[in-house]
């Protein structure tokens, strides 16, 4: 069971209707308010006008692609992305004195809003076993201290090292191989909590885990599907590539249980017709889909385009191609063809005729691009779906060719290119071959522990130390209780951080927070000013220079710290030139180059305007499976089975959030002011259900052990919600997702589609007043 924290902001809940369009002047006022109530307007100045350009800071929020060198807009960057930026060029500092004043226990009941809104970390601090506050601490003491757990573990794999995916390439290269010289490939990342189910699926069906198109296929596709994400909120500058495609004559078809902002209407900013008209309609057709429906969508359209075959022979589908390229038609031609329309219009909650009109896109196009993101990857059949868009995009050739392809849409700024630099707990052979053959150490070759496998592991004891470089572990990972309850059996818990978080809170016996850089700042080392790199969703590797001064004196950068770990957790066991690495991170860059495949010569080329494309084999023809071609997939038929009263919930972010992070209380593209403890329900379902607006619930999750999890004290709002669904904010309702609910093949946590009950919690005449159309009511 969760509280809500002591003191969570919960101003008077006031609902307006959902907008219709997302961006305009709205969002950039917006953008310029938060900005100016962070920082200075000097510091913001500086982060807003080099965000995203040659040369400049690249932006901290998602991993959207940037327009081609020349054709950036002087303002390229999204109301969001300006305010990521300016909540790390924050003005506000954590001083020794703060921790003096709030003891931890204290720290462990504020809210995730209270804790990031008190500004930069500015110097090493250590919470000692037993006591209550953290208390300064030398950074040489801090990394000594760390030094000597790691040494003192029973074996490497005792210890677990997080990364979320702001860590910059250089960053992630060397907590990597400190890692794997130390001798675990306990690795987990946000990543297995994010697109897991995207790699898994790509890399089995194609070869690759990446996606395959580039922004230039976007302005060029004739359909674009946009499937569980949104995009208004979440990748803002998407919209710019797709009012692109929409002038060059593409067609956009959104599946979505919600009719989000963005999907309907953009209003570009940087047009005079954004500012002042109407702006450009997104979506042509809006699949308002049941949750989880999608494999049974993809299924249904691709029965549709066999029999559009059988109709009209040879111009349906590309038989050249599945010839050429594909492995497995007639398997999967006979298992689609068994596909019951019953199954297809109960799973998605579509009529056949909704399905129909977009096999009609499909046959008027001949270029297509499926997009994706968190609706599909984190429900338990994830790795199925994209599998069956797999099938859809290889029906007609859509892949290896321009205009067309896969686009899982990213999340985190640099999550692509952890990976790349060896951030993933089964890395391959291939990698720790190179590895070996650069750096004379032989890398541990079984495969690490994932985030679910960790949290599972500190459950049981058999983690001791776990170490973050970045993020928030224990409010993105899911079972809430569960997992802090894990943290704090570890020995000693770390985090490389900017800001404080719940994750600080929830220490092992002993718990170090270590100050970092970030990206906005400039970042001196003794061989000179140094930038990073990261890779983008389009896999284009660009540098990032930061321009503020960093926000302590004190602070130390990433590799900087890491370097220094390794040297005296390693004390010279492996050839490894942490003191040069340290100094210049071109020194690092030199060794990627020797083994990440694609990133040959790193420095010369990524300081060309743009930076680096990383070849995607699949675009050119390359199929790196088992037998050197696309596979075709069979995939069993996927119905959520909700009891009766019960509803699919999903955890989704808000306009003004950032991850665990919220900013403010409000959602406004969704309508929903003041408030985050709300869930969206159909009107008609609440009406079945006998609840009314305003009705305070708790959030009850029914999990097939027979376990019940329970966050309190929600707010119903009526919204348009896909009948049979819920929806509310995460990481609040991270507590309803049982640890063992992941998804099948990828072990990615089943963040959407959760089974819950809305259990009406106080006296009726306590409930929120909820008016649609007015911003009034009060708790
Ligand atoms: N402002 C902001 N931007 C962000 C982030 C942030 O927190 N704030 N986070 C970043 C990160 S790490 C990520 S991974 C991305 C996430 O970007 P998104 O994937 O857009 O994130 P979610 O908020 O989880 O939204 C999922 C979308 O899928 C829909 N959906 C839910 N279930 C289903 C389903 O079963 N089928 C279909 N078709 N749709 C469904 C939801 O209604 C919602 O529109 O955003 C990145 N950008
Ligand atoms: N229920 C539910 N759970 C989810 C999701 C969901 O949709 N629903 N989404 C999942 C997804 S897609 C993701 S990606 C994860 C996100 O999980 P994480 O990536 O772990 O979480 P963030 O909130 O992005 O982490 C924010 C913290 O990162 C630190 N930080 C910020 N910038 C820097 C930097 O430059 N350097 C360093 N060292 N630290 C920095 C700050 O201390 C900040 O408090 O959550 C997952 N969890
Ligand atoms: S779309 Fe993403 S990368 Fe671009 S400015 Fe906005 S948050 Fe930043
Ligand atoms: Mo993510």
């Amino acid at each position: 069971m969760r509280k809500p924290p002591d003191d969570e902001p919960n101003e008077s809940l006031t609902v307006t209707p959902p907008k219709k369009w997302a961006a305009g002047v709205p969002a950039v006022v917006h953008a310029l308010e938060y900005s100016l109530e962070e920082t200075s307007p000097r510091r913001a100045g500086v982060t807003l006008l080099t965000m995203n350009q040659v040369g400049g800071i690249d932006c901290p929020g998602c991993a959207w692609a940037d327009p081609a060198p020349g054709h950036r807009h002087r303002n390229e960057y999204c109301e969001n992305g300006a305010k990521h930026i300016n909540d790390e060029a924050t003005t506000r500092r954590i001083t020794a004195d703060f921790f003096r004043r709030h003891p931890v226990s204290e720290l462990a009941r504020r809210s995730d809003m209270w804790l990031n809104q008190q500004g930069r970390l500015t110097q090493p601090v250590v919470k000692r076993p037993g006591s209550d506050h953290y208390e300064p601490i030398s950074w040489d003491d801090a990394l000594g201290l760390l030094a000597q757990e790691l040494t003192a573990l029973g074996s490497p794999d005792e210890a677990v090292f997080y990364t979320s995916g702001r860590a910059s390439n250089e960053a992630a290269f060397v907590l990597q191989l400190f890692a794997r010289a130390f001798g675990t490939n306990n690795l987990p990342d946000c990543s297995n909590m994010c697109h897991e189910s995207s790699g898994f699926a790509l890399h089995e069906t194609l070869g690759t885990g990446k996606g395959t198109v580039s922004l230039h296929d976007l302005h060029h596709a004739d359909l674009i599907f946009l499937v569980g994400q949104n995009p208004g909120s979440n990748h803002p500058r998407q919209l710019s590539a797709l009012e692109q495609a929409k002038q060059n004559g593409a067609r956009i078809v959104a599946v979505n249980p919600l009719p989000e902002a963005g999907l309907l209407r953009f209003k570009n900013p940087q047009q005079v017709n954004g500012v002042l008209g109407t702006g450009v309609k997104i979506a042509d057709r809006f699949l308002h889909i049941r949750p989880g429906g999608d494999l049974a969508l993809f299924q249904g359209l691709n029965r549709l385009l066999l029999e559009a075959e059988d109709i009209d022979p040879g111009r349906v589908l590309d038989h050249d191609f599945i010839r050429d390229n594909t492995s497995g038609f007639e398997e999967f031609s006979r298992h689609i063809r068994a596909v019951e329309w019953a199954d297809v219009l109960s799973a998605t909650g579509l009529t056949r005729e909704e399905i129909e009109k977009v096999r009609d896109e499909v046959l008027h196009s001949r270029r297509v691009i499926v997009c994706w993101a968190m609706g599909v990857t984190q429900h338990r059949h994830g790795v199925a779906t994209i599998r069956e868009i797999v099938n859809f995009l290889l029906l007609r050739g859509n892949l290896g060719r321009a205009g067309a392809g896969a686009c899982p849409v990213r999340g985190h700024s640099n999550v692509q290119g952890d990976r790349t630099m060896g951030i993933w707990e089964q890395m391959p052979d291939s990698f720790l071959d190179a590895l070996q053959r650069e750096f004379g150490f032989d890398p541990p070759r079984a495969h690490g522990l994932d985030s679910v496998n960790s949290i599972r592991a500190m459950s049981e004891g058999r983690i001791k130390l776990f170490l973050a470089l970045a993020g928030n572990f224990v409010r993105a990972a899911p079972d809430s209780t569960l997992t802090e309850e894990a943290m704090r059996k570890c020995r000693l818990t770390a985090h490389i951080s900017t800001k404080l978080n719940r994750s600080h809170t929830v220490c092992g016996q002993t718990a170090l927070i270590l100050p970092t850089l970030g990206r906005t700042e400039r970042d001196t080392q003794a061989g000179g000013e140094q930038f990073v790199t990261v890779e983008n969703s389009m896999s284009e590797v660009h540098t990032s220079h930061g321009r503020l001064k960093p926000a302590s004196p004190l602070l130390l950068s990433e590799v900087a710290i890491l370097c220094r770990l390794a040297r005296r957790t390693l004390d010279g066991a492996a050839a490894i030139p942490w003191h040069e690495f340290e100094a210049d991170y071109g020194a690092i860059r030199d060794r990627i180059s020797r083994i990440v495949p694609g990133l040959h010569d790193f420095n010369r080329r990524v300081a060309r305007p743009g930076g680096i494309t990383l070849p995607n084999p699949v675009n050119e023809g390359v199929y790196r499976t088992p037998p050197g071609k696309a596979l075709f997939t069979r995939n069993t038929g996927h119905n959520s089975r909700v009891p009766d009263g019960h509803l699919l919930l999903q955890t989704m972010r808000s306009q003004d959030q950032w991850n665990t992070i919220p900013y403010t209380l409000d959602d406004r593209y969704r309508g929903i002011h003041g408030s985050r403890r709300v869930v969206l329900v159909n009107p008609a379902d609440l009406r079945e259900l006998g609840l009314s607006a305003g009705r305070r619930v708790d959030l009850v999750s029914v999990w097939t052990d027979g376990t019940e999890r329970r966050a309190e004290d929600f707010a119903v709002v009526p919204y348009p919600a896909a009948r049979g669904s819920a929806a509310a904010y995460y990481p609040e309702t991270n507590v309803l997702v049982p640890l063992d609910s992941v998804a099948e093949f990828s072990n990615q946590p089943t963040s959407k589609g959760i089974v819950v009950r809305l259990e009406p919690a106080s006296p009726a005449d306590s409930d929120v007043q909820v008016r649609e159309g007015e911003r009034r009511s009060s708790v």
